[in-house]
């Protein structure tokens, strides 16, 4: 049974938020004049709160749907009965507390850890560096990149000029920087001819410094190994390979300069005065916004004073792709009624004011709407995790009234996650697995042009942890030693160019050379709630051969393809409602108990409540030796009500549980109910690219090209011959 997710507008903890966003800024306002007083030698480290990971106890999905409301700095890291959180303030634990919260520490001291990481980097890199050792990583680095180390690198990959190409990304980041990227491939410097492309990212988030590292480290294998490995010189003959290291180059930049900074005297004298010791930004999150719609002054970011840990002023980049944007999971602006988020600016999972508003996504997106990019990863850290798209529960209602369902292509994106988890041994799972959200990147790149997409969590426990674990996320460790994330990435490059999944054009005649092709296609992305004007439009050149063979993405985009789903009767056959109240304040329940007396399509369980309580709901099924089994709930804000949908209910006695946070005398009526349904299937729609031929400039034909996976078609472009 899957406990249905409904995403109504939910009323904002209008008090608490801005008490929570106010202190949150006050916090890190604090923090990093810290530092520059610290710097004249007055202020110590001791009286600023340091960053701590804890891991949070949500032993049901109310608990867990709770926490995610509280505006907190969650990471990707949750099991089934608990999410491991970062707080960055003293409010962060009082919220904790005040949500009726327990928890561990796994992490005490997140800046103390971040100096004990410095001083194990610094002692692995000279302990190398005295054996003349180089490490097991193609570059044989033995220490983090910094942003200047990445340039550099990939200007030294583009000397190699027949097989890379540095290129800049079309717009530069808000506080003024150019981002970098390579393309590999053996016919790099030539017009494309028809080859895929891979394209490899790191460091959307800014403190995920190992999801950069391993982007560059596997450019530099591929360029290393062409010409001496065969399975990836026949690669690199066959397919592009676009790798850009650091997305977020501001924010990776403030993060691994303050990471760095942390003074390992913090270690020794256990937070006496140091003159670096300050949380800085060695945990921020997200991107350079400061002001929604205005650019953010050249050089200006560091003086924000308020962009530590995953809060502060910032848009999170992967949740301000259209793909859904606007959803579940992603945090609007305040004052912003439907959002599910209590805080906005300040909220780690900021999706900005609009789909790709921020400058380092609309590069992204026209790097993947400018290729025929048949596959797509996203590095992040950590959780040892291959997710997939979709971003939300399928059983979630979408704005048109339909549940999401699963990707149409669940079955191959599976499969091939599997084959690259087996590489690495971490998990294969959706991306919703652990909690909602849209906006992501591959909830995009999927959806709008059907080239699978990835978001790979790597490592286990930290985003950035002592550099020599980098090597083996790369080669793999113990029983994955000599694969790891290396073989899963040469797999997800097979998948590139593997003609099974994509479609491949040629022409029946030979065409002149020069002639260029371009394959184009104007659709609307669906947002949450609306659509905005989107598009793919990819080019080759037909070579000397006058023929060609061009890799393409199937015509018809995944989010528009048929849609199963159940349609549920109006009225319930069966319906029951308890007049409950009061009950005990502060995490005090209530039982009802309701009976489905045969397999129900649905049953819908309704929490209302006149006065402005916080009330939540739980739900538990009888199981045949009368434990409770959890088989759904709903915790929304306060004075919001609970909503709870249990599709295909087994028979048996269900117990509703009310839980009662704050109230001191709450009354409620609580409704359960049963409906029948019928299965439906949206029409779906099939779509068509427009080819275009053109020489020298001029437009000589055009047709409508209908194609799918594993498909291959001979065009008739006479006309191109003219
Ligand atoms: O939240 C994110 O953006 C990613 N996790 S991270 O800790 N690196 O920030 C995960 C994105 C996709 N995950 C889900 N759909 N749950
Ligand atoms: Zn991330």
């Amino acid at each position: 049974m899957t406990p249905l997710r409904t995403t109504r507008p939910r009323r904002l903890r209008t008090l608490a938020a801005s008490g929570i966003a106010a202190l949150a800024l006050g916090v890190s306002a604090l923090a990093v004049p810290g530092a520059l007083t610290s710097a004249q030698g007055t202020v110590g480290t001791a009286d600023v709160f340091h960053p701590q990971l804890l891991k949070v106890d949500t032993p049901t999905r109310a608990a867990k749907t709770r926490l995610s409301k509280l505006g907190l700095d969650l990471t990707e890291h949750a099991g089934h009965d608990y999410v491991e959180v970062v707080v960055h303030s003293p409010l962060d634990l009082v919220a904790l507390t005040a949500g009726g919260f327990t928890y561990d520490v796994e992490i005490e001291d997140m800046l103390l850890r971040e100096a004990q990481n410095n001083r194990a980097n610094a002692e692995y890199a000279a302990e190398m560096a005295e054996l003349g050792l180089r490490s097991a990583l193609p570059s044989g680095r033995t220490s983090y990149r910094t942003l200047a180390d990445y340039n550099a690198d990939m200007d030294e990959l583009a000397k190699k000029r027949t097989l890379v190409k540095k290129f800049a990304m079309p717009r530069p980041s808000l506080d003024g920087r150019t981002i970098y990227g390579v393309e590999i491939g053996s016919d790099v410097r030539r017009p494309s001819t028809g080859r895929p492309t891979m394209v490899l990212m790191g460091a959307h988030h800014a403190r995920e410094w190992p999801s950069a590292e391993l982007a560059m480290e596997f450019a530099t294998d591929l360029v290393q190994s062409y010409g001496k490995n065969r399975r990836i010189t026949r690669l690199l003959d066959r397919a592009r390979v676009v790798v850009v290291p650091v997305v977020n180059v501001d924010g990776f930049e403030l993060s691994r300069t303050d990471g760095a900074a942390v003074d390992l005297r913090e270690v020794d004298n256990g937070g006496t005065v140091t003159i670096l010791g300050t949380p800085g930004q060695a945990y921020k999150r997200k991107n350079c916004r400061i002001v929604d719609g205005q650019d953010t002054p050249d050089g200006s970011c560091r003086l924000t004073l308020n962009s530590n840990g995953g809060f502060g002023l910032g848009t999170d980049l992967n949740r301000n792709y259209g793909g859904f944007w606007g959803g579940p999971g992603a945090a609007g602006t305040l004052p912003d009624p439907s959002s599910d988020r209590v805080a906005g600016l300040p909220d780690p999972t900021y999706r900005g004011a609009a789909p790709f508003s921020e400058p380092e996504t609309q590069n992204v997106r026209d790097l993947i709407a400018g290729r025929q990019v048949t596959m797509m990863i996203s590095n992040h850290t950590f959780s040892n995790l291959v997710l997939r798209p979709n971003g939300v529960n399928p059983t979630t209602i979408a704005p048109d009234g339909i549940p999401v369902g699963n990707a149409p292509d669940e079955e191959g994106l599976k499969r091939l996650g599997k084959r690259m988890t087996d590489q690495n041994g971490y998990r294969n799972i959706h991306g919703w697995e652990l909690y909602d959200t849209t906006g992501t990147t591959e909830d995009w790149s999927y959806n709008a042009t059907g080239g699978y997409g990835y978001t790979f969590e790597i490592g286990p426990d930290e985003f950035h942890p002592p550099f020599e674990q980098v090597v083996g996320f790369y080669r793999g460790t113990g029983k994955y030693a000599g694969k790891g994330n290396r073989e899963a990435y040469l797999i997800a490059l097979e998948h590139t160019v593997d003609t099974r999944f994509h479609g491949t054009l040629r022409a029946k005649q030979k065409l002149p050379k020069g002639t260029v092709l371009t394959l184009s296609k104007k659709f609307r992305t669906p947002t949450w709630e609306d659509s905005f004007a989107d598009g793919v439009s990819s080019s080759i050149t037909v070579p000397r051969s006058g023929r060609f063979s061009w890799v393409v993405n199937p015509s018809t985009r995944p989010v528009v393809r048929p849609r199963t789903f159940q349609a549920y009767d109006d009225a319930p056959y069966k319906s029951q409602t308890f007049v409950g109240g009061p009950t005990t304040p502060v995490v005090g329940t209530a039982d009802h108990e309701f009976t489905v007396p045969a397999t129900a399509d649905l049953l819908k369980v309704d929490l209302t409540w006149a006065t402005p309580d916080d009330l939540d709901l739980e739900i538990y099924r009888k199981t045949a030796s009368g434990e409770l089994e959890e088989v759904g709930g709903s915790g929304n804000a306060p004075a919001t009500v609970e909503s709870a949908q249990i599709v295909d209910a087994a028979p048996g006695t269900y117990v509703l549980r009310v839980v009662n946070y704050a109230s001191v005398t709450p009354t409620y009526d609580l409704t359960a109910a049963l409906f029948d349904s019928v299965t439906k299937r949206t029409k779906g729609k099939v779509e068509r690219y427009t080819l275009t031929c053109s020489r020298g400039g001029k437009v000589l034909g055009r047709t409508s090209v209908l194609i799918d996976r594993g498909q291959t078609k001979a065009l008739n472009l006479a006309t191109c011959r003219r």
